[in-house]
């Protein structure tokens, strides 16, 4: 959460007595005590796709472009990579939308009767 900063005046001021403006401040004068909170950017998570020997390449092809929105051609370099290492991120996401991803990619693979196989993991 966003704070805006807060103000304080002299009459709130519990340290008033400590004089370490020598005086100069009047009684209707504010300073600012307080910028802004600290925030807390939200955890990501690496959608992994996993290499196997049997689900067919078009069909990773597929799954790329119909759940992680990508080109063909960037699909099928996707494929391509995770073909030959095993393994590779097709996406970052917040927590809810990684395991939506997940789940379609995993229900798809399944409903088609292929073994393909999707993970998350915390960044
Ligand atoms: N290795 C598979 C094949 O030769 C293709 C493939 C690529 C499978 C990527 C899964 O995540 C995968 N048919």
């Amino acid at each position: 959460m966003t704070r805006l900063p807060r103000l304080m005046s002299d009459k709130d001021d519990k340290r008033d007595d400590d004089d370490r403006d020598g005086g100069r401040r009047g009684n209707d004068t504010s300073v600012i005590t307080r910028t802004r909170a600290k925030t807390q950017r939200p955890p990501l998570y690496k959608v992994l796709l996993l290499n196997d020997d049997y689900t067919p390449m078009e069909f990773v092809v597929h799954v790329l472009e119909r759940f992680f929105g990508m080109s063909h051609a960037q699909a099928f370099d996707l494929m391509l990579t995770v073909h030959k290492k095993g393994v590779a991120v097709v996406g970052v996401f917040s927590f809810e939308v990684a395991e939506t991803k997940v789940a379609q990619v995993m229900d798809f693979a399944r409903r088609h009767q292929h073994p393909l196989q999707c993970t998350m993991e915390k960044e």
